[in-house]
């Protein structure tokens, strides 16, 4: 049974290009409702723990320095099977192979600044929406 929330984050580039209300509309609009959401920035210390994962992959300098370049919108989203149908509305990795009317082919423009994030599993979305909000804040 998939879970209904998932976590995401409007990352530098959409929020600096004035995509953030375009952006929470179409969300709005995929039928997923909005349970958290607050501006803010990542520190490095903070971007570098968010992406551990992928601590050994050669981008990973790049990553957390533009993550850290600018404001973020991060929030927790509700909907069934929300991880997967996140990952839809959003599209692919890099945004040359995202799917038309996918948030990354609308608002992206290279892999490395691909205008959100969207959690990978239930597990990771909860993890995630940990970094940014309390329990308290999420309902
Ligand atoms: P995802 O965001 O679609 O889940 P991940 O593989 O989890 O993609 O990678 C996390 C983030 O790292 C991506 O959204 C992107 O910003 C960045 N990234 C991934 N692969 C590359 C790459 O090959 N070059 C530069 N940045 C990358
Ligand atoms: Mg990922």
């Amino acid at each position: 049974m998939s879970g209904k929330l998932t976590f995401t984050m409007i990352k530098p580039d959409a929020v600096a290009n004035g995509h953030t209300g375009k952006i929470i509309d179409h969300i709005i609009q995929k039928g997923f409702k909005i349970v958290a959401m607050k501006y803010t920035k990542l520190s490095e210390e903070k971007a570098g723990e968010f992406y551990a994962i992928h601590r050994d992959r050669p981008f990973f300098k790049d990553l957390v320095d533009f993550m850290t370049s600018g404001t973020i919108v991060a929030a927790i989203l509700e909907k069934d099977n929300a991880v997967a149908d996140f990952r839809d509305v959003i599209g692919a990795t890099d945004p040359q192979k995202a799917a038309p009317g996918t948030i990354r082919n609308l608002y992206a423009k290279s892999i490395d600044a691909n205008a959100m994030h969207g959690s990978d599993s239930d597990e990771n979305a909860l993890i995630e929406a940990g970094f940014f909000f309390n329990a308290f804040e999420r309902f």
